[in-house]
């Protein structure tokens, strides 16, 4: 019934929310502002300016310019970079890449649609840099989830209407995002447990249930 898959990529093709953790911990506790995992987690699938502002809720030291945020991002992101090089294809779970196999090989064209903007380079440490049909991520938006803008850009640059695409996501704010779009959306994790999806699965390769039946 589906033409084509968008998958979020962290949380759901790949787990890099422990490095955004520590690299923002690490800047957050450079700036003496309190940072704690249960904070991470309202950062899901939220873009990085975005991020910092949810960090700096906790800063009360003197106000900040635009050109003094752009930096603590920046430094956050470096540190965030640097751990990234660690990813590696072992890193692509086997349930996965057998899963994501079996949709293509059952002629579905299989897409990401991130908030990252470093989401070439990670599909790239993790062997998948040119795995899929498109591409739309941090980059060639303007508007991040819960605006469907980075879901319709991969549908568009399928040449799919959203009614035809299944998005995959793990963020509550994306399966909004999903919604808002016109998709039917597939939750994992977070969202999951949240029944946020038309489909909420306790597991990736549930998706070959969802997609091919
Ligand atoms: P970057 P997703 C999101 O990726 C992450 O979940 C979120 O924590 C991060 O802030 C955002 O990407 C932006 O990432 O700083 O690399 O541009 O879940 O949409 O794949
Ligand atoms: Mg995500």
């Amino acid at each position: 019934k589906y033409k084509a898959i968008i998958f979020d990529l962290d949380g759901v093709i790949c787990f890099t929310d422990e490095y955004h953790y520590l690299a923002w911990k690490k800047m957050a506790d450079d700036l003496g502002v309190y940072f704690d995992r249960t904070i991470n987690n309202r950062l899901r699938g939220v873009s990085r300016m975005e991020s910092l502002e949810i960090v700096l809720e906790r800063y009360d030291g003197p106000a900040l310019t635009q050109e003094q945020k752009v930096e603590l991002a920046t430094k956050k992101n470096d540190l965030y970079r640097e751990s990234l090089h660690q990813l590696s294809p072992a890193d692509l779970s086997a349930e996965v890449k057998d899963t994501l196999d079996a949709l293509r090989a059952a002629g579905l064209k299989l897409a990401i649609g991130s908030s990252s903007k470093n989401t070439a380079f990670i599909l790239g440490q993790l062997g998948l840099g040119n795995y899929f049909d498109a591409v739309s991520d941090g980059n060639n938006i303007t508007n991040s989830k819960p605006d469907p803008e980075v879901f319709l850009k991969a549908a568009e640059m399928l040449g799919l209407d959203p009614k035809d695409c299944l998005v995959v996501e793990d963020a509550v704010s994306g399966a909004q995002a999903g919604h808002a779009g016109g998709f039917e959306v597939a939750c994992v994790g977070d969202a999951s447990k949240a029944g946020a999806g038309d489909y909420n699965m306790g597991s990736f390769q549930e998706l070959r249930q969802v997609a091919l039946n």
